[in-house]
């Protein structure tokens, strides 16, 4: 059987040569918890550069919508690198093996946080703001097919993200209650609303610090959150656009080349 490195090493070669592998747990059924995450931690760590620091979280299949499109009913974290930060909404089809791209809002946060079954208060008193977000997601897996441990391991099939260029104090609007539609090439193909993200956005960071504190981990000042799609991902190809329209709010767009 396989060691945790080498499936580090093949979920790192699959993302460099632009490879889709078998998923681990065809060879590998009784891959724990834990070793799915040791193997993303691992991952994540080897990645880590001078120019390539750890700045947060990401939740994913927080909503039901999600959680249908890949058949995993288990809301997992991932963590988030400076490189997959976009600095332009431009992305190359070239550069992934098969990628989705789907609406979210981030949390960054100006507080360290901490604990289990955490309130919305306690939580909202360590935000900073609240932005709009775009992930762009791409499975190292074949035909982007996996179990809940191939996705964790896969650092839940994270590569890139968008952030909104405006920030929002929280107190802006009652985050449960916004809207976005997601436009591929200009037509209209999903529709969401804050509130399928686990009720409220906010339920998202009490879940991620449930199971960070599990690990003796939680959520650092300067760091930001992913709080998951709130529509189903749009699989996108060179020439391809994708708009997360969110009403007054404003809306995102990422052209793929
Ligand atoms: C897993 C990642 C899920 C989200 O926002 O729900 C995710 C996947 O769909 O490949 O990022
Ligand atoms: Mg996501």
């Amino acid at each position: 059987m396989s060691t945790i490195y080498e499936y580090v090493e093949r979920v790192a070669t699959a993302q460099s040569e632009k490879t889709a592998i078998e998923k681990i747990t065809n060879s590998n059924p009784a891959l724990t918890l834990e070793q799915a995450y040791e193997i993303q931690r691992l991952s994540i760590e080897k990645s880590i550069s001078a120019s390539n620091a750890f700045i947060g979280w990401k939740m994913g299949l927080t909503s039901k919508a999600k959680q249908q499109q890949v058949g995993v009913d288990s809301t997992i974290y991932g963590r988030l690198t400076n490189q997959m930060l976009m600095k332009h909404n431009e992305i190359t089809a070239a550069d992934h093996i098969h990628p989705r791209i789907e609406p979210e809002v981030a949390f960054t946060f100006k507080k360290a946080i901490a604990g289990e079954n955490l309130t919305p208060y306690e939580v909202w008193s360590a935000v900073e703001y609240v932005y709009l977000a775009l992930e762009v997601i791409d499975s190292r897996y074949e035909n982007f097919a996996f179990s809940l441990m191939d996705v964790i391991a896969d650092n839940a099939s994270s590569t890139k993200f968008l952030m909104g260029s405006q920030p929002y104090a929280p107190t802006t609007t009652d985050w449960a209650q916004i809207k976005v539609d997601v436009y591929h090439n200009g037509e209209r193909k999903h529709e969401g609303v804050g509130a399928a993200i686990l009720e409220h956005p906010i339920y998202s960071v009490i879940e991620l610090l449930n199971m960070l504190s599990k690990e003796g981990r939680g959520i650092q000042p300067g760091q930001l959150v992913l709080a998951g799609a709130m529509t189903d991902a749009v699989a996108v190809k060179a020439g391809d656009s994708v708009t997360a329209d969110y009403g007054a709010l404003g809306s995102l767009t990422i052209y793929v080349k």
